[in-house]
């Protein structure tokens, strides 16, 4: 097998401790075993540096993550994880199944394109005072349907009993929900399902609070 300079080079995840697009991609990157150096990019210090033209050079939607890896630069969480997925050994974020594979896509996207964007600082922002009630009306809209999806497709995991990409999605959208005060007890089996996924390695050492930028009052 040939094997480039680029393909034997850490990867490097540029991202920020507290963002749920961030945490998919260190799951991800735990799940697979692989090792990887950290770039923080603070979103809200002097003004987001994500807005530098550093970091646009990186990433022109300026957000984080952005990744390099084997040698190209990569952002969109969901595109890393499916990279990760196609190029790395170990558990399967995508199920062979095609009818289990979907599910997992409708979750994710579900989470990645319906309900994290509304969320983003740049759109709080314009919002203004009324950031909280908007951040928390979209939250419970997204989780009103999701719950009634998982309730057809989880076992232990949002689909069956497998760990997938749409368990990637889930864990760091209900940290969310929490940060903005929703009352995650309304959806059972999002409540239930984000526990178990807690206890679990990956989701454990990825944490926000265990960043290598996380603030000392946010470290567990
Ligand atoms: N679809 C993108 C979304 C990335 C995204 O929204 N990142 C947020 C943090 S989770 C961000 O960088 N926000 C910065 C801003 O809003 O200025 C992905 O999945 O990677």
């Amino acid at each position: 097998m040939h094997l480039s300079l680029a393909s034997l080079a850490k990867p490097v995840l540029h991202g920020y401790f507290r963002s749920s697009c961030s945490w998919r991609v260190r799951i991800a990157f735990a799940l697979k075993g692989v090792d990887y150096d950290q770039v923080p990019v603070n979103l809200i210090k002097d003004g987001g540096q994500q807005l530098t033209g550093q970091y646009k050079a990186l990433n022109p939607m300026q957000q984080v993550p952005a990744v390099e890896i084997d040698g190209i630069i990569l952002s969109q969480s969901l595109a890393v994880i499916q990279y990760l997925d196609e190029t790395r050994p170990g558990p399967r974020l995508l199920p062979a199944d095609p009818k289990k594979r979907a599910q997992v896509r409708m979750i994710s996207d579900l989470i990645a394109s319906g309900i994290q964007p509304l969320q983003n600082v740049h759109i709080l922002q314009k919002i203004g005072a009324e950031k909280l009630q908007w951040a928390q009306h979209f939250i419970d809209r997204g989780f009103k349907a999701l719950e009634e999806i998982l309730k057809k497709t989880a076992g232990k995991c949002c689909v069956g009993d497998e760990i997938s990409m749409a368990d990637i999605c889930l864990v760091p959208q209900v940290y969310n929900a929490e940060r903005y005060k929703v009352d995650v007890g309304q959806y059972p089996t999002i409540k239930r399902l984000n526990q178990t996924l807690l206890e679990i390695d990956a989701f454990k050492v990825s944490h926000p609070s265990c960043q290598p930028d996380t603030p000392v009052d946010l470290q567990a």
